[in-house]
């Protein structure tokens, strides 16, 4: 194998590879590993100054996975499995980062990664059959194949508010934490938001503030995470056999292997029901408690709304102040439709006298000013605020790379105007030769990502060889095949609960943003079934020249 830098000496101001990634987390990694083992030169572009992704800069209090550490992570390399052990059932965001630093190391994967490198623009160029792509630091590069890594939750939505340039105190993004720590004590602080990033670390914060202000715009659903060692039953069932684990969580519907549920709520007693929460309740797992208490509830409002009363009964006898207990109570979309969280002493916070939550359906924010953030009613001053406002997703990093040219000049805003089209959620007609790693359109951010990341990535370069080894120099999804995946995405989002919620899922939490469901909804065992007949009936709705 060529290596990349050598050809960039040697072909003038392009480094020229045959794949370019952008992006170094869990799907930027595994990528020029699986791509060097084809046989085909890579460099992967990372704004970051170092690997992880999300990792690297979700640095917030509390910053942890939640699904389990033992399905959350590469299942590759066996090898590799046995080489690493988590300590905890959810592991923390700097032993993640250690982690896939770790895997950097084993696989001698920086040496293809150009960090703090930001692509800015990529361009097809049809003539020679390559992208072009410009970046903010260093030699552009010319590829034959472009692959977006850039993840789901990587460019974090501005808060919308107005002042927060006037605010005297001090600023910080959860997405954007610095790498030192911040020191809160004897601190007055404000949190803005209350999804996952906010409810992780609004517990640790209030710990450290003299006064924490938490200012809640909508009630979320937190489930206790009870962390501590990995589950022992989890833990044999892995060790057991730990390829028909994986093969089982490759195979489920969230990628993770739980059976599917067949009892509906209506066949089961209020006693049963009841029994089955407090069970799913005890164990702290999400993946567990959205699949597995009845098998409607994902899909049918009464079933939903039970689990829904359920949780709020819990919220109701742990926080104390009942008007206050009321607030956290989520009424407007129903469990599941919106990311639901995992929580440690999230709702116990709200006991501690230094804790007050505003609700911001009573009282909106105004506006933020120079000594704090001022409501319809009252007036806050503090000497930090914490926004935990939260990303413009799946397609937020991909649209920020612009423009992306594809043929005929075509450009990827334009064709995305009325929210994404892909076919797969893997690649876009009249963009040849480039593919997203958990695009939109991929079940993606509906599962476990590291089952989906390591599926699209297999999905890409097996294809990349096999096109190479035929002879074939592009591929191209064509408009048949995308507007039939259109439809397909939309047939199974109707089943589901989703329309009814405004969610980071649907682009309704970034103003102006084109309203679609986003992530592909029927599940990781079917798409990857779907992904595979694509190719066993030769490479159907791609174009290959
Ligand atoms: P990322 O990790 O987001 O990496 C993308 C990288 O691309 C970033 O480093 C970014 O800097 C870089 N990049 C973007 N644009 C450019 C550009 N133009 N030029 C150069 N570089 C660029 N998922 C789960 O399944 N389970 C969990 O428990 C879980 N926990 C999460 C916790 C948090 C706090 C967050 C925010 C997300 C969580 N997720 C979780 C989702 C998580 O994003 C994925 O699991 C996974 O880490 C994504 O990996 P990735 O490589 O696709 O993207
Ligand atoms: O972002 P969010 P997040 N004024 O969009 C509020 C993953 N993740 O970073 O709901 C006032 O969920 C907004 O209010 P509303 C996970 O997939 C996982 O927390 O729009 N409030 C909401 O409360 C997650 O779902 C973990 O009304 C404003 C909050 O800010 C995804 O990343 C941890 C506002 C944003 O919540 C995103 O989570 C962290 C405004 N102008 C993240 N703008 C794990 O636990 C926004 N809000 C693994």
């Amino acid at each position: 194998m060529v290596a990349a830098r050598e050809s960039k000496a040697a072909s003038g101001s392009a480094q020229q590879v045959d794949v370019a990634v952008v992006g170094a987390g869990f799907a930027g990694l595994y990528l020029p590993h699986r791509l060097r083992k084809a046989g085909l030169t890579v460099v992967a572009l990372e704004e970051a100054g170092d690997v992880g992704g999300t990792w690297y800069w979700n640095r917030y209090p509390g910053a942890r996975c939640d699904i389990q550490t033992i399905d959350y992570s590469y299942t590759f390399d066996p090898e590799l499995e046995t080489a690493w052990t988590w300590s905890e059932k959810y592991a923390t965001q700097p032993e993640i980062l250690r982690y896939l630093g770790f895997v950097a190391d084993r696989y001698d994967l920086r040496r293809d990664i150009r960090f703090k490198t930001k692509v800015t623009e990529a361009t097809w160029d049809e003539a020679n059959g390559r992208w072009h792509l410009a970046t903010d630091n260093g030699a552009p590069v010319s590829c034959r194949y472009y692959i977006m890594a850039t993840g789901c939750l990587s460019a974090p939505k501005p808060p919308e508010i107005d002042g927060v340039k006037d605010f005297t105190g001090a600023v910080y993004f959860t997405g954007r934490w610095p790498h030192d720590g911040v020191n809160l004590a004897g601190k007055r602080v404000a949190v803005i938001g209350t999804g996952s990033s906010g409810i992780q670390s609004i517990p640790l914060i209030a710990q450290q503030a003299e006064h924490l202000t938490v200012f809640q715009r909508t009630p979320n659903f937190a489930l206790p995470a009870h962390n501590g060692p990995a589950p022992s039953d989890r833990m044999s069932l892995l060790q057991g056999d730990r390829a028909a684990y994986r093969e089982q969580a490759r195979r489920s519907m969230a990628g993770v292997p739980y059976p599917q549920q067949m009892a509906v709520s209506w066949q089961l007693s209020d006693a049963e029901r009841r029994a089955r929460f407090e069970e799913a309740w005890g164990k702290g797992d999400l993946v567990y408690i959205l699949t597995q208490l009845w098998a409607d509830q994902g899909v049918d409002v009464d079933g939903n709304a039970l689990i829904c009363e359920l949780i709020r009964e819990k919220i109701g006898t742990i926080v104390k102040d009942p008007e206050t207990a009321a607030a956290l109570m989520p009424h407007d979309h129903p469990f599941g439709a919106k990311r639901p969280c995992l929580d440690t002493n999230y709702y116990a916070t709200y006991n501690r006298p230094n804790v007050t939550l505003v609700n911001l359906r009573q009282e909106p924010v105004k506006a933020i000013t120079p000594s704090g953030i001022t409501t319809g009613k009252r007036s806050f001053d503090v000497d930090v605020i914490v926004f935990a406002t939260g990303f413009d997703a799946m397609t937020g990093a991909i649209r920020a790379v612009h423009p992306i040219t594809g043929r005929d000049g075509k450009s990827l805003s334009g064709v995305w105007a009325q929210g994404p089209q892909t076919y797969l959620g893997l690649t876009v007609a009249g963009f040849p030769n480039f593919f997203m790693i958990t695009g939109p359109g991929s079940p993606s951010v509906l599962s476990n990502m590291a089952v989906s990341i390591e599926q699209h990535v297999d999905w890409v370069v097996d294809r990349l060889a096999a096109l190479r080894d035929a002879g074939f120099t592009t591929i191209e999804a064509t408009e048949t095949a995308q507007a039939g995946w259109g439809r397909h995405m939309a047939d199974c989002a109707t089943l589901t609960l989703h329309r009814l919620a405004n969610t980071w899922y649907t682009g309704a939490n970034v103003p102006g943003k084109v309203r679609a469901l986003m992530p592909y909804t029927g599940g990781v065992g079917p798409y990857r079934s779907i992904c595979d007949e694509v190719v066993s009936r030769g490479m159907l709705g791609f174009k290959l020249t």
